[in-house]
């Protein structure tokens, strides 16, 4: 097996130009298009590719998303608003209100007592941005240009919510909560909420629907909503409230700000690309696509004649599982099948990997598709075009040259 890391990185540079222009690729070769202070993205890994710098936003190449779990330094940042400054006095005032018409009491719990008197547990669980792909639409769709990177699957560590709104109570007409966190709206008017968004009970009820406090065993780091968040795998990972403080418990659908209106939404019936969708004909994104990602090799590899390369990477399906992958490097004209491992438990990504013979000298690609438990697979190209740009599921592929 070759180590791709010994590539000269001039060699590789060069060799990457030239697929941008021969491949179409441009799109996932991941090249910074922002630069910005490294206090703002402090502690995160320096190869994230950081799209807008207020609000902070990053996502991850594919190659640094090859851990079996994303390191938290590693994990994509997406914001609404600003980040709040968390000093130590504010941690130890820091509590979470559940209340709400459809609640039967307001409870308020202190960080201490939420972390000391409630069943602890940990699930792996994958956050994906439901505009993650949005670079690929056309045409294009305002908001943050993600490629592949606004994915994660982390260790989460936290007490369940359905026990939080037991301890609350729930009324009979509860239908969804809502989120509040502390994050300040880009005006900074104190009055204003960023994102308040939230799920439908069911989904609030599950045993993997987590309020955490820890990522892969240590605290939230703060882009990632230190010291609370919600984390509801397999959702928008907009679901998942960070830097939280309130949960409502609703006796209809929340309608807090991001939750209405064209936010984190699509059209109920599809429409043509460019159409103009009325809001109520926009439907609430839940369970997600099934997806994966070639975390190894990086796109632009260069391999030896007669070598072969052990591909991996991760597949997810949202509230489903994976149950087929498949690869190919003839544009999809044949398929092979993948070795794919099942979650660590559900919701989790799973991993897959398969060594690859390339028959001759030349420029391949990789293209790699998953296929969830309904027998519903990844497309290769684009799939229903919305307004705002969210669910792209299309296949990933990465660049093997073969000299
Ligand atoms: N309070 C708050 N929670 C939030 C957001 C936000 O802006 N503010 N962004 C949401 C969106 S759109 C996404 S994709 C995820 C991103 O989580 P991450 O930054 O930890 O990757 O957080 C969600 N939770
Ligand atoms: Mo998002």
């Amino acid at each position: 097996m070759k180590d791709y890391s010994s590539v000269s990185r001039r060699k590789f540079l060069k060799l990457q130009s030239k697929f941008v222009f021969g491949a179409g690729l441009a799109g996932s070769m991941g090249w910074p298009r922002w630069s910005l202070s490294t206090s703002d993205l402090a502690g995160k890994h320096p190869g994230l590719v950081v799209l807008n710098d207020r609000p902070i936003n990053a996502e991850t190449p594919p190659h640094l998303l090859d851990d079996l779990l994303t390191p938290a330094d590693k994990f994509f940042v997406r914001n609404n608003g600003l980040v709040p400054q968390i000093s130590g006095s504010m941690i130890d005032q820091w509590t979470l209100t559940i209340e709400g018409e459809a609640a039967t009491t307001k409870k308020v719990i202190s960080l201490n007592e939420l972390k000391t008197k409630f069943t602890q547990y940990t699930y792996q669980l994958t956050l994906e941005c439901g505009g993650n792909g949005r670079a690929e639409f056309s045409p294009p769709a305002k908001g943050n240009q993600w490629t592949t990177g606004a994915v994660g699957c982390g260790n989460w560590t936290g007490v369940r919510l359905r026990d939080l709104l037991n301890y609350a109570g729930i009324k009979d007409n509860a239908q969804y909560i809502g989120y509040y966190g502390r994050d300040i709206h880009l005006s900074q008017d104190p009055n204003k909420v960023v994102i308040s968004r939230g799920v439908p009970i069911s989904k609030a009820m599950e045993d993997e629907s987590l309020i955490a406090w820890a990522l892969n065993g240590e605290d939230l780091p703060l882009l990632n909503g230190y010291p609370l968040r919600l984390v509801f795998g397999g959702w928008p990972a907009s679901c998942s409230g960070k830097w939280l403080n309130k949960i409502v418990i609703r006796d209809q659908v929340h309608d807090g700000p991001k939750m209405t209106g064209q936010s984190y939404r699509v059209p109920c019936k599809p429409v043509a690309p460019g159409a103009e969708v009325a809001d109520e004909d926009m439907c609430i994104i839940e369970s997600m696509p099934v997806k994966s990602l070639i975390t190894y090799p990086k796109t632009g590899a260069i391999i030896k004649k007669d070598a072969k390369v052990t591909i991996r990477g991760h597949a997810w399906a949202g509230d489903r599982q994976v149950k087929e992958m498949y690869y190919s490097i003839d544009f999809g004209m044949t398929w092979l099948p993948c070795q794919l491992d099942p979650p660590a438990n559900r919701l989790a990504w799973q991993h897959f990997q398969a060594t690859i013979p390339f028959p001759n000298y030349g420029y391949y690609e990789v293209w790699a598709r998953a296929v969830d438990d309904q027998g519903r697979s990844q497309p290769m190209l684009l799939p229903g075009w919305n307004p705002r740009g969210y669910l792209n599921n299309a296949c990933h592929r990465i660049a093997i040259k073969v000299q």
